[in-house]
């Protein structure tokens, strides 16, 4: 049973040692605080705040722009954040990946963190925007796109993927209510 203090109805929500915690980004926090020995912030002071930007923009923007859209049935909210989703990705493109080698392949550079974790659900879900709500990924964000495919490859990230098909008929009926 989930208790009151938790019960905003929301995923994710994390249960460990009989303890509930929620927000996404708070999760990550905690886990990086309870498993040490498997650190998902760096220990640098300027790349765990670099991390935290990236958590907070992926949160304050891509999601809830996302969110905004899809308890919308108006078509110009749809084409509006369409327009702003699309930008924010070009931001990510230029603001991480463009600065970085060819051989960086995460968004704070060669080492998955919980920067990737905060983003990646986004794109797992992205066929839901492109078949529902004709939103189309904006072509230059390349690295954007390789990115992705390296992410959906991690063996953790395997074990818990849902498929396209799963995520467009339970969308698909979420939409049509
Ligand atoms: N800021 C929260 C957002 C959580 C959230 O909105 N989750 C959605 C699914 S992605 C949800 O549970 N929606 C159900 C609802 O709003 O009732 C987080 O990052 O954990």
């Amino acid at each position: 049973m989930v208790p009151e203090t938790h019960a905003t109805g929301k995923v994710p929500l994390l249960r460990h040692q009989g303890q509930y915690v929620r927000e996404s980004a708070i999760i990550c926090e905690y886990l990086d605080d309870a498993f040490p020995e498997r650190p998902i912030f760096p220990r640098d002071a300027q790349a765990r705040a670099e991390a935290r930007i990236w958590i907070s923009f992926a949160d304050t923007q891509l999601y809830a722009r996302t969110a905004t859209m899809m308890h919308s049935s108006d078509a110009m909210v749809h084409k509006r954040i369409k327009a702003q989703l699309a930008d924010d990705l070009r931001f990510v493109e230029q603001h991480a990946f463009a600065l970085r080698g060819a051989d960086e392949r995460f968004l704070l550079g060669s080492e998955f963190s919980a920067a990737d974790i905060a983003f990646y659900p986004w794109f797992e879900q992205l066929c839901v925007l492109e078949k529902y709500l004709g939103f189309v990924m904006p072509t230059e964000c390349e690295r954007l796109l390789r990115w992705q495919e390296t992410v959906a490859a991690r063996e953790a990230v395997r074990t818990c993927a849902r498929s396209p098909g799963f995520y467009l008929e339970s969308y698909g009926r979420l939409l049509a209510a």
